[in-house]
């Protein structure tokens, strides 16, 4: 066989190939439009060319009232635990297995992909993280509480934020300004609260753990600070409030990283008098506060009162506090 006879045999397999296509997507097109493509659930068995629809019957569907969306919501707890595993070896194990962990395992695959379910599960979860991150906290929280606002060094929003943390860590001039025209100086304790990287952390557990600080702080006869809200905080932030203040005890409520799917987990970050210099190694943490699977925000309140207290009696905090014990 030449060359030329080469070249006209490709290019009829090829025709063949584009024309059995059509054919396929065509037939796939109908079916679609004739179900207004309520079926939304493809099976995908081995190869399944992309149905990509002409714009003008897209159009036309958008517009029809009787477009329905038939995949159940996946953010269900039923459906976070189902299993997606075809025919398992152990049908009773695994959904067993499924219920003890949120980790996302037996969620089986459609040939080498993921299932639309675990799919769609991820984005939406994914949402909720973002959702979170770049959100404010609610001012009408901040108002419950009477707390007035101030400002870290950021200048331009989240992006900033996120991009530059040690600019978190740092009052800005007129924070500063604020914070000494406002604040009681040197209370045993202050009680800070930050955004960090959870608005959603600070609305849910704020109304919870704060009257119980409050309460708590009473009780043991510490006098308390004039209480505030920082926004675009970082933990670092607290030497300035320190240097500021001069508290006994500053508790900054923060909220934390957000995992997937998971926006509503704060922390009480807590140092004895903080001031320029002080790293991590001085203060100490209570994490995952959050009702329901977390430390609950009232206990985590009156714990946070506990070790104040022990931080005020050996007068240190973090590492040199773990070294008086
Ligand atoms: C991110 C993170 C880190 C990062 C921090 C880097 C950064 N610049 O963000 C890295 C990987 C460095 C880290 C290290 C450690 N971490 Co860490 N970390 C976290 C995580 C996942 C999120 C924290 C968060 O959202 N902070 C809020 C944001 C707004 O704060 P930030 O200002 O951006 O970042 C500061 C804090 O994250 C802080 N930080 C991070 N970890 C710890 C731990 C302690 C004890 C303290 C005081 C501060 C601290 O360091 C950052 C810089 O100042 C939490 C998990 C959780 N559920 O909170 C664990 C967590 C807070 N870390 C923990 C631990 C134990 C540590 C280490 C001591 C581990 C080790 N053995 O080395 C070290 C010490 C950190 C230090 N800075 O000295 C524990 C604390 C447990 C406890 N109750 O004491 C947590 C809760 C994880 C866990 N479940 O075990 N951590």
């Amino acid at each position: 066989m030449d060359k030329d006879q080469m070249q006209a045999l490709i290019d009829a397999i090829l025709q063949e190939i584009a024309q059995e296509n059509l054919k396929k997507i065509t037939e796939q097109n109908e079916l679609a439009l004739s179900t207004n493509l309520s079926k939304t659930q493809i099976e995908i068995t081995g190869f399944t060319p992309v149905i990509r629809q002409p714009k003008e019957s897209v159009d036309s569907l958008r517009s029809s009232s009787s477009l329905t969306i038939d995949l159940p919501d996946p953010t269900t707890d039923e459906m976070r635990q189902k299993p997606g595993v075809d025919h398992p070896i152990d049908s009773e194990g695994l959904p067993a297995l499924i219920s003890t962990t949120t980790a996302r395992i037996g969620s089986g695959r459609a040939g080498t992909r993921l299932r639309t379910k675990s799919l769609l599960l991820f984005q939406s979860d994914l949402a909720v993280t973002q959702d979170t991150l770049y959100r404010d906290v609610d001012p009408q929280i901040l108002a419950q509480f009477n707390l007035f606002s101030v400002q870290t060094q950021i200048t331009e929003g989240k992006e900033q934020y996120l991009l530059r943390p040690d600019l978190g860590r740092r009052l800005s001039e007129e924070a500063r300004k604020t914070i000494q025209e406002r604040c009681i100086k040197s209370p045993n304790i202050q009680i800070c609260i930050g955004d960090g990287l959870s608005a959603f952390a600070i609305e849910v557990n704020l109304p919870k753990i704060f009257p119980v600080l409050e309460a708590g702080c009473k009780t043991a006869g510490l006098t308390l600070g004039t209480a505030f809200f920082i926004q675009y905080c970082r933990v670092g932030v607290m030497n300035d409030i320190g240097d500021l203040i001069q508290p006994d005890v500053l508790i900054l409520l923060i909220g934390e990283r957000p995992g997937l799917g998971r926006a509503e987990s704060m922390s009480a970050y807590m140092a004895y008098r903080p001031s320029a210099g002080h790293t991590d190694a001085d203060r100490e943490v209570i994490c995952n506060i959050f009702d329901g699977g977390g430390t609950n925000p009232l206990e985590a309140g009156a714990y946070a009162i506990q070790i104040a207290k022990k931080m005020i009696k050996n007068q240190a905090s973090g590492v040199k506090s773990k070294l008086i014990e």
